[in-house]
């Protein structure tokens, strides 16, 4: 398989109000084709892990790093939130066991923790060797925990680096589409809310309000992520995801690409987020342990 195979696969599966149809490969296929490829056609992909790849679920996460410290992100949970998560840290045992973090109380919590100073424990959950896949270890890379109960939302956004989402326990439906700015009605970049868009639902758009975006979604995908999957999700294309499960656990990898420079308004919004979150002690996705509170 080539890079032309993956984009025609695309261009050929077009299917109108539910957009363009997500490439799906086997493990074996992706070795193959291999990451570097991947990341040149550019394209959201779907790939099967192979069935001897055991990944935990909750029980194993709980039982191997319950006494690990978390951050625990909050916000209310309204799709259209506008204000910014707040975060703490927390043990991990504690989101399991207490009740209050569960979803329907006005609030949305979810571990979002890079792990990626922890590589034994990264293998272990995922059941394979993730640093030798993904050379997640080499500096602003990260390996983050994402741990959250049924409907949990994050709003449409884009980020810097391209992105492997595995999928552990639960199934999370994504929207994903083609990367742009302007045409994504971007909230205030002096705000460090660049990454983000004024449309912070992709399914629930006002044309009226939002008239560039519609050619832009027409473009879109659409696609549940099961366990044992991964998403490739590429640097700069604009997502969400919601929670479909009572419970939902994923790793995610963030691998910086020279990409980055072909979408200047990536890099732009990126070095100003990271100052802006710097000077304002906004969250900025360091491994937990090495700093203290703050908020997104
Ligand atoms: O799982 C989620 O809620 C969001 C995932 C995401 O935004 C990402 O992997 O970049």
């Amino acid at each position: 398989m080539n890079t032309a195979h993956l984009g025609a696969s695309v261009h050929k599966s077009e299917t109108g109000s539910a957009g363009v149809a997500v490439p799906r490969l086997s493990f074996d296929q992706f070795t193959a084709f291999g990451q570097r490829a991947l990341f040149r056609a550019d394209t959201p992909v779907v790939i099967t892990l192979p069935d001897d790849v055991q990944g935990l679920g909750r029980e194993g996460v709980a039982e191997r790093l319950g006494e690990m410290t978390v951050t625990l992100f909050e916000e209310p949970s309204s799709k259209q939130n506008t204000e910014r998560w707040t975060t703490r840290q927390i043990r991990l045992r504690e989101f399991f066991e207490d009740e209050k973090y569960q979803a329907g109380q006005g609030r949305w919590h979810r571990i979002v923790s890079n792990i990626r100073d922890n590589p034994a424990d990264v293998n272990a959950v995922l059941g394979f060797d993730a640093e030798e896949m993904f050379g997640y270890r080499r500096s602003l890379n990260a390996a983050n925990l994402w741990i959250n109960r049924r409907g949990v939302f994050t709003q449409s956004h884009f980020d810097e680096l391209e992105n492997f989402n595995i999928a552990l326990e639960g199934r999370k439906r994504f929207v994903i589409a083609p990367p742009g700015f302007w045409e994504y009605y971007p909230r205030s970049v002096l705000r460090g809310f660049g990454d983000k868009s004024r449309a912070f639902d992709f399914d629930e758009v006002d044309r009226a309000r939002f008239p560039k975006l519609a050619a832009r979604l027409a473009e879109r995908r659409e696609l549940i992520l099961e366990p044992g999957q991964m998403l490739y999700l590429p640097l700069g294309w604009w997502h969400q995801a919601e929670s479909l499960e009572e419970m939902n656990i994923n790793v995610n990898f963030w691998l910086r690409h020279p990409k980055i420079f072909q979408r200047p308004y990536v890099l732009g919004v990126a070095l100003y987020t990271a100052a802006y979150r710097k000077l304002k002690g906004v969250y900025n996705y360091q491994p937990a342990g090495n700093r203290a509170e703050s908020g997104r």
